[in-house]
């Protein structure tokens, strides 16, 4: 049984979990307004992983990460998250990170480097930027724009897991931290066992990582705050200390379908859909 944050804490990420949903629903229901509507729906337990980071620890995220960007941002002071990802899904030319170019996550004050939903694109980057962070402390940089005891941070979906790109990143990481290397690295699999229209089989994502060389392999759920922000600070924790690298299995679900074109019922039984809602963080 994980122990229980504090409320404040607790009443905070729910806050920033409605607002991400809100957002979404807004994006769904404003025809002609917004456009390509990927939604963060189900995934709102990432929020607990922008609690347990550090503004400065750099994000590679996953597209349905924006409960993690409100959360980092509303962390940050100063900032509009709701404001610049809805001027984000209209495509507009202020919205502050993309100009307009498609719905983008990201945010330059908080390391959160643009990111479309390419699916995998961004965990080779993120490795080699944990690399970065060792070089840097190797060098003795000190004015080096990552703090030395930072860690990476990189989400994506149980079905990018298995692209060759996603492949290639884990083993370079692995094989990095097994001769000793530092890679401060979490990567956050937000485990929602479906990617479009294909299930993941039960049970793959734990076989294929939790015995890993060199990587660390940790469970939570997503659905449960406490267990969520005790999954992501035990990662996190470990990443900093060891600088090695860290696999977090979040169990999430995936609620609205794929996208706002989507239409689910034309592959899933609807059993399928109430026992996804009835797991609604
Ligand atoms: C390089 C690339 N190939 C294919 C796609 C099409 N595509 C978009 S999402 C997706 C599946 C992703 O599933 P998962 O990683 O489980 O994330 P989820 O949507 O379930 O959160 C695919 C294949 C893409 N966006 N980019
Ligand atoms: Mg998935």
């Amino acid at each position: 049984m994980a122990e229980t944050a504090a409320p404040h804490m607790l009443v905070d990420l729910f806050d920033t979990q409605i607002m991400n949903r809100h957002l979404d629903l807004w994006a769904r229901r404003s025809k002609g307004k917004t456009f390509y509507s990927i939604g963060s729906s189900g995934h709102e337990g990432t929020a607990a992983m922008a609690a347990a980071t550090r503004a400065t620890d750099m994000a590679f995220l996953h597209y349905r990460d924006g409960a993690f960007l409100i959360q980092r941002k509303k962390q940050a002071g100063g900032l509009t998250p709701l404001y610049d990802m809805a001027l984000s899904f209209a495509a507009s030319a202020d919205d502050p990170i993309s100009g307009g170019r498609h719905k983008v996550l990201g945010c330059a004050h908080t390391f959160v480097p643009p990111q479309t939903s390419t699916i995998a694109s961004h965990l080779p980057k993120a490795v080699g930027a944990a690399h970065s962070l060792g070089l840097a402390r190797r060098l003795q940089l000190d004015d080096a724009v990552l703090p030395h005891d930072s860690i990476i941070l990189c989400s994506f979906g149980d079905a990018s897991a298995n692209h060759s790109t996603s492949q290639g990143a884990f083993n370079a990481a692995c094989w990095a931290a097994y001769q000793h290397l530092p890679m401060p690295i979490v990567f956050l699999c937000e485990d929602n066992g479906i990617g479009i229209s294909v299930r993941t089989p039960g049970g793959w994502i734990a076989a294929n990582f939790a015995h890993r060389p060199a990587l660390k392999y940790i469970a939570c759920d997503g659905a449960d705050l406490n267990d969520a922000l005790r999954g992501c600070h035990e990662a996190v924790a470990y990443a900093r200390a060891r600088r090695r690298p860290v696999f977090l299995h979040m169990q999430t679900v995936r609620l609205m379908g794929h996208a706002g074109a989507d239409v689910e019922l034309s592959y899933a039984p609807i059993a399928q859909i109430e026992a996804a809602e009835a797991q609604d963080p």
